[in-house]
């Protein structure tokens, strides 16, 4: 199955927008031949961008959410898994609204330090990237809940989050309003990330007819991750992670990934891009390279 990989630019929907030069570094840092090299048949499709002129940052959002919600809805109809690389996790509106047009009912797994549950009432930073959730949950601004169709574009019983540990109450009151399952990173912690992704894994695949998993990098641990706008200390270990997505690797009902929220201009030297390549291989290396240790993107590719 080939991986097409869609950029994302998005950076209308956070406080500071630097994270839209994500994908564009990510190229240039080598990332697709990275990937081949691993033996991951993937191939840039195309990089989604807000349009020159709107009227602010809702609008922005909007029109580049309709334009990849039509990118990763078309890449699943061909047959095709599908990497989205953000830009800020506003993107995840596009993403999965055109994900959830193809076939039966979707399962999502969010991994994430927040819920990205706001309304627009109840968001302190009014930042559009702290209400994807919500949108695909069916409630927020009519403009974004409209994407790729009317209505929610998953049930309740369909969605878990993992990696909780920055969230306002309004946020959390909505999810369990509406009995979305959170594992929080102290029952992270507690229990293990494989007990948890195990948990979440059932969940997404019950009854459903495939299932995505987006990732906001803030979930990882911050010294792992450093390249995010909202860090959040006492995060998930990028082992353990990559450890247990390789799980999901060769699944047949698993449709595709979203990485957001990377900012090339916070990384440390190449450590939060060579994170994204490692969690792409995780996903997508054939069983055959598994063997293979990981390499770090950047340099040493482009040299
Ligand atoms: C914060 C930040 N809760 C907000 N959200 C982020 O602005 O609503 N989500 N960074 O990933
Ligand atoms: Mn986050
Ligand atoms: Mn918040
Ligand atoms: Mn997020």
């Amino acid at each position: 199955k080939s991986v097409s990989i869609i950029g994302a630019a998005s950076g209308w929907g956070a406080k500071d927008r630097r994270c839209e030069a994500g994908p564009e570094s990510l190229r240039q840092q080598g990332l697709v031949p990275h990937l081949r090299q691993q033996g991951v048949p993937a191939s840039w499709e195309l990089t989604v961008r807000p349009p020159a002129n709107h009227e602010n940052a809702l609008t922005a959002v909007q029109a580049l959410s309709m334009t990849l919600s039509q990118a990763t809805g078309n890449a699943v109809a061909k047959g095709e898994s599908f990497a989205v690389l953000g830009g800020d996790h506003s993107c995840a509106i596009g993403t999965w609204s055109g994900v959830s047009q193809v076939g039966g009912p979707l399962g999502l797994i969010w991994i994430d330090a927040h819920m990205d549950c706001h309304l627009p009432e109840t968001s302190p930073s009014g930042a559009l990237h702290g209400m994807p959730l919500a949108c695909l949950l069916g409630l927020g601004d009519p403009r974004l809940t409209a994407i790729g169709g009317q209505g929610p574009k998953f049930l309740p019983e369909h969605v878990v989050l993992i990696g909780i540990r920055s969230f306002e109450p309004e946020e959390y009151l909505l999810l369990q309003q509406l009995g979305v399952k959170v594992f929080f990173m102290d029952e992270v912690r507690r229990r293990g990330l494989k007990k948890v992704f195990q948990d979440a894994l059932e969940r997404v695949r019950n009854r459903t007819a495939g299932f995505g998993v987006s990732i906001d990098l803030d979930a990882i641990d911050p010294h792992e991750a450093p390249a995010v706008g909202t860090p959040v200390l006492g995060g998930i270990p990028k082992g353990e992670l990559i450890a247990l997505l390789r799980q999901i690797q060769g699944e047949p009902r698993f449709r595709g990934v979203e990485i957001a929220e990377y900012n090339p201009f916070l990384d440390k030297g190449y450590l939060t891009a060579g994170l994204i390549g490692e969690l792409l291989c995780s996903l997508f290396t054939p069983q055959r390279f598994a063997h293979e240790p990981y390499h770090r993107i950047g340099k040493s590719v482009l040299s």
